[in-house]
């Protein structure tokens, strides 16, 4: 079978998230965008996204980068936007602990501020240590944080799914980051 389109998927986040108007289109309030309209835009813009392409960046993402509507007709990004929209999530029951992956030369701001989501909507939380691992190396020499998900729920924090492998709360207070020792 062909490699996954990366960079495909890669330019679908830049758009569905950040920068629709790259192409010419809108994005509706919760993010949506008619598929026909995506394709078109996109090769007029130079690109051509073949249907099939589309369907296999959307089904096979690894971590379920994005999805289409319930009749297929429209697609979205479900999680890392910097656009105001409304995912629409529904509080989940997080479990005791999730993890956010970052980098050394953050930890120390981190200690003073908690997490806060910076550019991008929400703060995004991994299931597990190694796909924490993966998102902080992007920004340099990854360090694990541990998140005491479940006591941060239980005093009132909401916390949403917005793909399989990423959770999504609006910030993080310090006293519910456990860091590693050396860091
Ligand atoms: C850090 C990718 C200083 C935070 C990933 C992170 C994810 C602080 C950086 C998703 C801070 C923001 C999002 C504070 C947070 N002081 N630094 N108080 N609070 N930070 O890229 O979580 O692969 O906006 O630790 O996998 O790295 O593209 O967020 O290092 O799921 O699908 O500020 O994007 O998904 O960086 O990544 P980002 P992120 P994809």
């Amino acid at each position: 079978m062909a490699e996954f389109p990366w960079r495909l998927s890669k330019f679908l986040c830049f758009v569905l998230r950040h920068h629709p108007e790259d192409v010419g289109i809108e994005i509706d309030k919760n993010g949506w965008v008619p598929v026909d309209m995506l394709l078109y835009a996109v090769k007029e813009h130079g690109r051509s996204i073949d249907r099939g392409v589309l369907s296999r960046i959307v089904t096979e993402d690894r971590k379920g980068r994005f999805s289409f509507s319930e009749d297929g007709t429209r697609i979205r990004a479900n999680y890392g936007h910097s656009l105001a929209i409304q995912l629409d999530l529904i509080p989940l029951v997080p479990p005791d602990d999730l993890y956010h992956g970052t980098a050394r030369r953050f930890v120390e701001s981190i200690k003073r501020h908690g997490l806060n989501p910076g550019s991008r909507q929400y703060v995004h939380l991994s299931p597990d240590r190694d796909t924490a691992y993966s998102v902080g190396r992007r920004h340099g020499e990854a360090v694990i944080l541990t998140i005491r998900a479940g006591r941060l729920h239980a005093v009132g924090h909401k916390f949403y799914r917005a793909a399989w492998g990423t959770w999504l709360i609006e910030a993080v207070p310090v006293e519910y980051i456990s860091f590693p020792h050396e860091a």
